[in-house]
Protein backbone atom coordinates (compact mmCIF):
# COMPACT_ATOMS: atom_id res chain seq x y z
CA UNK A 1 0.00 0.00 0.00
CA UNK A 2 1.26 3.17 -1.06
CA UNK A 3 1.34 6.22 1.36
CA UNK A 4 1.69 9.97 0.77
CA UNK A 5 5.24 10.74 2.25
CA UNK A 6 4.92 13.25 4.92
CA UNK A 7 8.01 14.82 3.38
CA UNK A 8 7.06 18.64 3.97
CA UNK A 9 7.78 18.17 7.17
CA UNK A 10 11.69 17.77 6.10
CA UNK A 11 11.64 21.26 4.47
CA UNK A 12 11.24 23.67 7.72
CA UNK A 13 10.88 26.70 5.19
CA UNK A 14 7.65 24.76 3.60
CA UNK A 15 5.63 24.06 6.60
CA UNK A 16 2.14 26.05 6.48
CA UNK A 17 -0.10 27.13 9.01
CA UNK A 18 -2.82 23.65 7.57
CA UNK A 19 -0.23 21.45 7.81
CA UNK A 20 0.66 22.68 11.71
CA UNK A 21 -3.03 22.22 12.56
CA UNK A 22 -2.94 18.54 11.07
CA UNK A 23 -0.09 17.66 12.94
CA UNK A 24 -1.64 19.07 16.34
CA UNK A 25 -4.77 17.19 15.84
CA UNK A 26 -2.79 14.17 14.47
CA UNK A 27 -0.73 13.67 17.96
CA UNK A 28 1.94 11.54 19.13
CA UNK A 29 4.96 11.31 16.11
CA UNK A 30 6.00 7.44 14.82
CA UNK A 31 9.82 7.48 14.24
CA UNK A 32 10.16 6.51 10.53
CA UNK A 33 12.51 3.54 11.75
CA UNK A 34 12.20 0.05 12.12
CA UNK A 35 13.52 -2.87 14.90
CA UNK A 36 14.26 -6.41 14.20
CA UNK A 37 16.74 -8.26 16.47
CA UNK A 38 19.46 -6.06 17.40
CA UNK A 39 19.42 -4.05 14.65
CA UNK A 40 17.35 -0.60 13.81
CA UNK A 41 17.09 0.41 10.52
CA UNK A 42 16.45 4.20 10.57
CA UNK A 43 15.24 6.42 7.41
CA UNK A 44 14.98 4.09 4.39
CA UNK A 45 14.53 5.67 1.09
CA UNK A 46 15.25 5.35 -2.72
CA UNK A 47 16.31 7.00 -4.90
CA UNK A 48 12.91 7.08 -7.88
CA UNK A 49 13.66 6.22 -10.68
CA UNK A 50 14.49 8.75 -13.56
CA UNK A 51 11.58 9.35 -15.86
CA UNK A 52 11.37 6.32 -18.11
CA UNK A 53 13.64 4.13 -16.18
CA UNK A 54 13.03 1.41 -13.94
CA UNK A 55 15.35 1.12 -11.83
CA UNK A 56 16.24 2.97 -8.51
CA UNK A 57 18.71 2.47 -5.57
CA UNK A 58 17.84 1.75 -1.90
CA UNK A 59 19.66 3.42 0.93
CA UNK A 60 19.02 3.46 4.51
CA UNK A 61 20.88 3.73 8.21
CA UNK A 62 21.56 0.64 9.34
CA UNK A 63 22.62 0.66 13.43
CA UNK A 64 23.71 -2.43 14.91
CA UNK A 65 23.23 -2.72 18.59
CA UNK A 66 24.50 -6.12 19.09
CA UNK A 67 27.74 -7.92 19.71
CA UNK A 68 28.42 -9.53 16.32
CA UNK A 69 28.38 -8.32 12.87
CA UNK A 70 24.78 -9.17 10.63
CA UNK A 71 24.27 -8.79 6.98
CA UNK A 72 21.81 -7.14 4.58
CA UNK A 73 21.27 -10.84 2.20
CA UNK A 74 18.08 -10.03 0.31
CA UNK A 75 15.67 -7.08 -0.18
CA UNK A 76 11.61 -8.41 -1.71
CA UNK A 77 9.00 -6.06 -2.69
CA UNK A 78 6.37 -6.84 -4.99
CA UNK A 79 6.87 -3.92 -6.78
CA UNK A 80 10.19 -4.95 -8.60
CA UNK A 81 11.53 -8.10 -9.97
CA UNK A 82 14.56 -8.57 -7.88
CA UNK A 83 17.22 -6.53 -5.77
CA UNK A 84 20.67 -6.79 -5.91
CA UNK A 85 22.66 -5.81 -3.12
CA UNK A 86 25.70 -3.71 -4.10
CA UNK A 87 27.55 -4.32 -0.55
CA UNK A 88 30.95 -3.20 -1.18
CA UNK A 89 31.69 0.67 -1.33
CA UNK A 90 34.97 -0.07 -3.21
CA UNK A 91 34.07 -2.56 -5.24
CA UNK A 92 30.10 -1.33 -6.37
CA UNK A 93 30.47 -3.71 -9.31
CA UNK A 94 30.07 -6.47 -7.09
CA UNK A 95 26.91 -8.01 -5.75
CA UNK A 96 27.69 -8.56 -2.25
CA UNK A 97 26.12 -8.71 0.73
CA UNK A 98 25.72 -5.44 3.45
CA UNK A 99 27.90 -6.03 6.43
CA UNK A 100 26.84 -4.23 9.42
CA UNK A 101 29.71 -4.45 11.96
CA UNK A 102 28.76 -4.89 15.87
CA UNK A 103 28.28 -1.85 17.80
CA UNK A 104 27.83 0.39 14.92
CA UNK A 105 25.47 2.82 12.83
CA UNK A 106 26.27 1.90 8.71
CA UNK A 107 24.80 4.92 6.35
CA UNK A 108 24.03 3.67 2.99
CA UNK A 109 23.86 6.52 1.07
CA UNK A 110 24.61 7.91 -2.76
CA UNK A 111 28.20 7.02 -3.85
CA UNK A 112 28.46 3.78 -1.50
CA UNK A 113 27.22 0.38 -0.64
CA UNK A 114 23.52 0.78 -2.04
CA UNK A 115 20.89 -2.33 -3.03
CA UNK A 116 19.64 -2.08 -6.56
CA UNK A 117 15.94 -2.34 -7.09
CA UNK A 118 15.52 -4.00 -10.29
CA UNK A 119 12.62 -4.20 -12.89
CA UNK A 120 10.18 -2.08 -11.26
CA UNK A 121 6.84 -3.38 -12.58
CA UNK A 122 4.62 0.03 -11.11
CA UNK A 123 5.03 3.44 -11.31
CA UNK A 124 6.80 4.69 -8.49
CA UNK A 125 5.15 7.63 -7.42
CA UNK A 126 7.85 10.59 -5.65
CA UNK A 127 6.76 11.73 -2.13
CA UNK A 128 5.15 8.66 -1.62
CA UNK A 129 6.53 4.79 0.26
CA UNK A 130 7.34 1.57 -0.35
CA UNK A 131 6.90 -1.16 1.54
CA UNK A 132 9.80 -3.42 1.46
CA UNK A 133 11.20 -7.05 3.55
CA UNK A 134 14.56 -6.79 4.38
CA UNK A 135 16.14 -9.91 4.72
CA UNK A 136 18.88 -10.02 7.45
CA UNK A 137 21.51 -12.89 7.92
CA UNK A 138 20.73 -13.05 11.90
CA UNK A 139 18.19 -10.42 12.86
CA UNK A 140 15.33 -12.14 9.78
CA UNK A 141 13.23 -10.58 7.89
CA UNK A 142 11.39 -6.77 8.84
CA UNK A 143 8.76 -4.98 6.59
CA UNK A 144 10.07 -1.12 6.18
CA UNK A 145 8.12 1.47 4.57
CA UNK A 146 10.67 3.21 2.35
CA UNK A 147 10.44 7.11 1.69
CA UNK A 148 10.77 7.47 -2.15
CA UNK A 149 12.94 10.56 -2.92
CA UNK A 150 13.72 12.41 -5.94
CA UNK A 151 15.66 10.73 -8.12
CA UNK A 152 18.80 13.29 -7.45
CA UNK A 153 18.09 13.49 -3.60
CA UNK A 154 21.74 13.18 -1.48
CA UNK A 155 20.09 12.00 1.65
CA UNK A 156 16.80 10.66 2.66
CA UNK A 157 14.05 13.44 2.91
CA UNK A 158 15.85 15.35 0.80
CA UNK A 159 13.14 18.36 0.30
CA UNK A 160 15.34 20.59 -1.75
CA UNK A 161 15.45 17.95 -4.12
CA UNK A 162 11.68 17.04 -3.82
CA UNK A 163 10.73 20.38 -4.56
CA UNK A 164 12.83 20.66 -7.68
CA UNK A 165 11.18 17.32 -8.69
CA UNK A 166 7.84 19.04 -8.41
CA UNK A 167 8.53 22.02 -10.25
CA UNK A 168 9.85 20.15 -12.92
CA UNK A 169 6.47 17.93 -12.84
CA UNK A 170 4.55 20.36 -12.74
CA UNK A 171 2.90 19.69 -8.99
CA UNK A 172 2.62 22.43 -6.10
CA UNK A 173 4.57 22.01 -2.83
CA UNK A 174 1.93 23.86 -1.16
CA UNK A 175 1.12 21.28 1.56
CA UNK A 176 -0.83 17.68 1.07
CA UNK A 177 -3.84 17.16 -0.29
CA UNK A 178 -4.78 13.68 0.23
CA UNK A 179 -6.35 14.91 3.70
CA UNK A 180 -5.54 13.93 6.91
CA UNK A 181 -4.13 9.92 6.86
CA UNK A 182 -0.80 10.75 5.94
CA UNK A 183 1.57 8.95 7.87
CA UNK A 184 3.47 10.47 10.71
CA UNK A 185 7.04 11.60 9.34
CA UNK A 186 8.45 12.74 12.67
CA UNK A 187 12.15 13.30 11.10
CA UNK A 188 15.46 14.51 12.32
CA UNK A 189 17.41 15.59 9.74
CA UNK A 190 20.33 13.41 10.03
CA UNK A 191 22.39 13.36 7.02
CU1 LIG B 1 12.82 8.77 7.31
Amino acid sequence: MLKRRDFLLTGGTLLTGATFGLLALRGSAAAHEYDVGHLKVEHPWLRAPVDGDNKAQFYAMLHNKGATPDKLIAVKSEKFGKAEIHGDSKKLDLITPIVIPPKSLLTLAPGGAYVALLDIKKHLEVGWGLEMTLVFEKAGEVEIDAAIDAPDAAHAHDAEAMERWQKAHGQDTAGPKEGGAQPEHHHHMDK
